[in-house]
């Protein structure tokens, strides 16, 4: 029988999952839409045939509306509804970040250690994109000689108003810090953030574009230039450079058009249509996890992990120096 999903929160990302999984996603349905915003829920509920409203978790748990969770809400939402899907034992896949902080990060995990099964797996969708799969390839079977550094563009066209200084690194440069240790098979061990020029077409309480420096233990340095108001469209590109070569992903592959002695062609806009093939690999993975009572992809100690890693960037973005990253011991559970 098809897994319920219940999505949490029915904005951007969430009406997007819901959609995805009607359309895309085999053996899962949305059974339920979970949002304080009446009108919103109802929106998102009308895209699922028979998926029915709520206004929080609790009472979609209290009424047994679901098999699974999908949390799409802004990462300062996360953590109740985390320990509720724990307590509840309900297989959950969160989107990123696990929480937007160390501590409670690491709450979650000992909470879900304690509880003694694994339920959630973090939406670091980035893992699941053709381009870093093959890079992670490359990496690992080391024909191009040895990785000596990760070259991260992560360009975002605009942001909405609601977006902070702060989610330059916890919410933005939050994908790198999982995917560089996911390329590399190395942890970040330090966070170096340099102010490039500000650019005066974004929001005045924001500074940036930001050149963020990630250190590995292998001594690979990733440096990401974080820009979110290039306006052009939305742009995620990676170069690795090998002792014997590069390797580069991320470019555009749409149709080039020659055309009056011009050529141009199509730059995505958003990261909707950027990470679709991702997002449907990620999500149609995790609900065949779901279905056997496993998760395959990345869990809360890798939620963890980034987030520890991000409170080292923030200090770093408002300290203006190298900061060392502090990681809590690994549980034994997640070994
Ligand atoms: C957004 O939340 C995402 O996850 C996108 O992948 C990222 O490019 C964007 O900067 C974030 O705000």
């Amino acid at each position: 029988s098809d897994l319920r999903i219940a999505v949490v929160g029915t904005g951007l990302m969430g009406a997007d999952h819901v959609l995805r999984i009607r359309d895309r996603i085999a053996g899962a349905v949305v059974s339920a839409v979970i949002d304080p915003d009446t009108s919103r829920a109802e929106a998102a509920a009308a895209d699922a045939p028979g998926a029915r409203c709520f206004s929080s978790l609790a009472d979609a748990i209290a009424a047994d509306a679901m098999d699974a969770v999908l949390i799409a809400t802004p990462g300062t939402f996360h953590q109740p509804d985390l320990l509720a899907v724990i307590e509840a034992g309900l297989p959950t896949l969160c989107e990123k970040p696990l929480t937007p902080d160390a501590a409670s990060a690491l709450e979650v995990v000992q909470v879900e250690a304690a509880g003694g099964r694994k339920l959630i797996q973090v939406g670091f969708m980035r893992r699941y994109d053709a381009g870093y799969m093959e890079l992670r390839k490359m990496i690992a079977d080391g024909g191009m000689g040895d990785l000596l550094a990760l070259r991260c563009a992560h360009r975002n066209p605009d942001v909405p108003d609601s977006y902070t200084q702060q989610m330059l690194i916890n919410d933005s440069v939050v994908h790198e810090f999982d995917i560089v240790r996911y390329l590399t098979h190395s942890p970040v061990t330090s966070v170096e953030v340099k102010h490039l020029k500000r650019n005066p077409n974004n929001a005045a309480h924001l500074d940036e574009p930001i050149l963020v420096l990630l250190e590995t233990a292998s001594g690979v340095v990733a440096d990401v230039e974080m820009n979110v108001s290039v306006r052009f469209g939305y742009q995620v590109k990676t170069e690795a450079v090998f002792a014997d070569g590069i390797a580069e992903i991320g470019r555009t592959s749409g149709t080039t058009v020659w055309r009056d002695g011009r050529f141009s062609g199509a730059e995505h806009t958003t990261f909707k249509t950027r990470f679709a093939p991702a997002f449907e690999h990620e999500i149609q993975s995790w609900v065949n996890a779901a279905k056997t009572g496993t998760i395959d992809g990345p869990t809360a100690w890798d939620g963890y992990l980034v987030a520890a890693a991000c409170a080292a960037g923030v200090r770093a973005l408002e300290a203006g120096e190298r900061v060392e990253v502090d990681y809590a011991d690994r549980p034994a559970f997640y070994a």
